[in-house]
């Protein structure tokens, strides 16, 4: 079985209903191991590109503001970005996660015991998960910089910055 990776993505809901425990747990029956990890507010240019595939949807709006958090607003606008790493790692995470649609969602995977759809439709199903090689290599290179992911992956080049602006620690401010 090839050694694969992915993103997977506790969305804003997930992070809302206190899910963080449970679903990592849920997904560590997969025996997968975490490569990156973080918290991110998720701008508007972030969430376009990450669902870009379905930029003609009816329900493309909705999507991208779903996955920034806007309907439950601080502090719940923000989701956890994780790269798994490990053997046939992609369909395991996707069974674990299950199917699109929470309802047709098998009871015991995330999807389905923890998801729901909206009154408007959405699908608020918890998690995302990479479905294939392709798409998770464009996902990974989305949501993470090289020096953020602990096994690399991916060939990478180092490239040299006239002036690259960056906010650092300011311990002469008095609070
Ligand atoms: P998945 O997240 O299982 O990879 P996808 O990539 O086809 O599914 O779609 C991305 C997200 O878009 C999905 O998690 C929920 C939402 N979505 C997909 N189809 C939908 C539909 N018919 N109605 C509402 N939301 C939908
Ligand atoms: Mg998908």
């Amino acid at each position: 079985m090839p050694v694969e990776q992915l993103l997977i993505l506790i969305k804003p809901d997930g992070i809302k209903k206190s899910l963080t425990g449970n679903i990592l747990t849920k997904l560590s029956e997969a025996r997968m191991v975490i490569v990156a990890a973080k918290v991110v507010k998720v701008s508007e240019e972030l969430a376009r590109n990450h669902y870009c595939q379905l930029s003609s949807k009816p329900f493309f709006k909705e999507l991208v503001d779903y996955i920034q958090g806007k309907i439950y607003g601080e502090p719940w606008d923000r989701v956890l970005a994780f790269v798994y790493q490990g053997e046939d790692a992609i369909s395991r995470m996707r069974k674990i996660a299950g199917a699109t649609n929470p309802e047709e969602a098998d009871p015991v995977s995330i999807r389905g015991a923890y998801g729901r759809i909206t009154t408007k439709g959405v699908y608020e199903n918890v998690v995302h998960c990479s479905s294939e090689a392709s798409e998770s290599e464009r996902e990974i290179k989305l949501w993470f910089k090289p020096d953020e992911i602990v096994k690399l992956m991916y060939p990478t080049k180092k490239i040299f910055l006239e002036k690259e602006e960056r906010v650092v620690w300011d311990d002469r401010v008095v609070r």
